[in-house]
């Protein structure tokens, strides 16, 4: 792993070879180095050295993007390139992201800020951006066709505006965008009130919702799809590649969430509840806001959750739709609940020998079963708990919350140590065993209809 200084300390030689081959000697000297990230462990939070005080973000699986200052204008330079990111360990997908990732690095600025953002275009296709939520100058919208022509590549577009509104945002292409979005090109802004103290919090985190459709084998996500996905993402991580959220018990904390995949996800918290403090339009005003352990962000919405997280421990932060909870290979399976299916595996054994019988008594064998997998796929369900499978895959990570944990440390404490007497126990079973009808679908008897269409389109 190279982490993010060393990455800096070469970043300016390395930058400046690969800028040289798209942009003229002129253009070179005056655009920003290229800062580029591979690494898909969470960053440290960017502590701003230049500009005006902030209380930094840390991106889950992803890192914010340094700027420089240029005549009181702070200048980002994204660069719009195919990718390699490591979905979870196990799997590597070819997106398109920015400076290295998908999604891009977030951009973190003040409300005030004159920002000028330089976007290199090495895709093989022309490309746009657009700062989703912002109030700007029409024609830095970043609407192909319509604010703008298309940035062709190796073309560079420079974007400027001021940063009107404190608040959560993001950043995509306006162009092809069903492809582009598809194949991973999205980023995460912020834009920090102009008074540290307004709204300040201990921790806050961001992500991207976002989703693939890649088969079992693949690297490229299919990207017509428009239901059908089956690795759902957080910052295109799946559990258990999504780090986990630390906290020290009693921080205030803020999740952002914003959603660019096809479809809305309930946003669960357990043991907690938040309030949602923020969303696409700003700040929710204290009287408006009320308590909530999971809220729905629809497509292209950002929410900003907020809890005092009092309670240690290791609890499950995860979208509540049961399949997005799962990774690929999770959704062609018929449903074989009760079906016995001993006679079918040795007939299919003969055919195909690594065939195993599954999901009789409900799936999560298959997290528990060593499945021969394709090369470059996921389990539909893993991760390791200290009391076993987690059984989930997909958009689930973990808010750890433990004492003494300090200001501007992220890393992984382990496993949650519980006080004695905390945790469900087994108790001494005196019921008879239990009994179930020897033949249901015989002779008069209930026929059940347990496969279920294969087809998937309902999320
Ligand atoms: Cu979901």
């Amino acid at each position: 792993m190279v982490s993010r200084r060393d990455f800096l300390k070469g970043a300016s030689l390395a930058g400046v070879a690969a800028t040289a081959a798209t942009v003229s000697k002129v253009a070179m000297a005056a655009l920003p180095e290229i800062i580029s990230v591979s690494d898909a462990d969470t960053q440290a939070p960017h502590m701003p050295d230049t500009g005006r005080p902030y209380n930094p973000v840390v991106t889950l699986n992803g890192w914010t993007l340094p700027w420089r200052m240029r005549n009181g204008v702070k200048e980002f330079h994204l660069v719009a390139e195919p990718v390699v990111r490591e979905l979870a360990p196990g799997m590597k997908a070819h997106l398109w992201g920015y400076n290295g990732q998908s999604p891009g690095p977030t951009i973190e600025v003040v409300e005030g800020d004159r920002v000028r953002i330089y976007v290199t275009n090495r895709l093989p296709e022309h490309t746009s951006m657009h700062w989703h939520g912002q109030r700007l100058p029409n024609g830095m919208d970043g609407v192909t066709g319509l604010t703008q022509p298309g940035i062709k590549p190796g073309k560079t577009f420079a974007y400027e505006f001021v940063a009107q509104r404190a608040g959560t945002f993001m950043y995509h292409p306006h162009a092809d965008e069903m492809t582009q979005m598809a194949m991973g090109m999205m980023g995460f802004w912020v834009t920090h009130p102009k008074n540290p103290a307004t709204m300040a919090v201990d921790r806050d985190f961001v992500f991207l919702i976002n989703a693939y459709d890649i088969d079992p084998g693949a690297y490229t996500p299919r990207i017509n799809t428009m239901l059908n996905f089956n690795l759902w993402t957080f910052n295109s991580r799946v559990f258990p590649g999504i780090s986990p959220m630390v906290v020290n018990q009693g921080d205030r904390v803020r999740i952002r969430v914003g959603n660019l995949s096809m479809t809305n996800h309930p946003i669960h918290i357990h043991g907690h509840e938040f309030m949602v403090t923020g969303t696409d339009g700003g700040w929710v005003p204290p009287s408006a806001r009320w308590p909530e352990v999971t809220t729905d962000i629809a497509v292209g919405q950002m929410r900003a959750l907020e809890f005092k997280a009092d309670a240690p421990g290791d609890w499950a932060f995860h979208c509540h739709k049961s399949h997005h909870t799962m990774n690929a290979m999770g959704h062609d399976v018929p449903t074989m609940l009760g079906v016995e299916q001993r006679d079918l595996k040795q007939q299919l054994q003969g055919l195909l020998p690594d065939y195993m019988a599954m999901g009789q008594h409900g799936m999560a064998d298959m997290a528990e079963m060593q499945m021969p997998l394709p090369d470059n796929t996921l389990p539909m369900m893993s991760g390791q708990g200290q009391f076993g499978g987690v059984e989930m895959g997909g958009m689930f990570t973990t808010v750890k919350i433990r004492k003494g944990i300090a200001k501007h440390d992220y890393r992984d404490p382990g496993h949650y140590q519980h006080p004695a007497g905390t945790v469900a126990w087994e108790v001494e079973n005196d019921l008879p065993p239990v009994e179930r009808p020897a033949d249901t679908d015989a002779h008069g008897g209930v026929e059940v209809q347990v496969r279920k269409p294969g087809d998937h389109m309902q999320h």
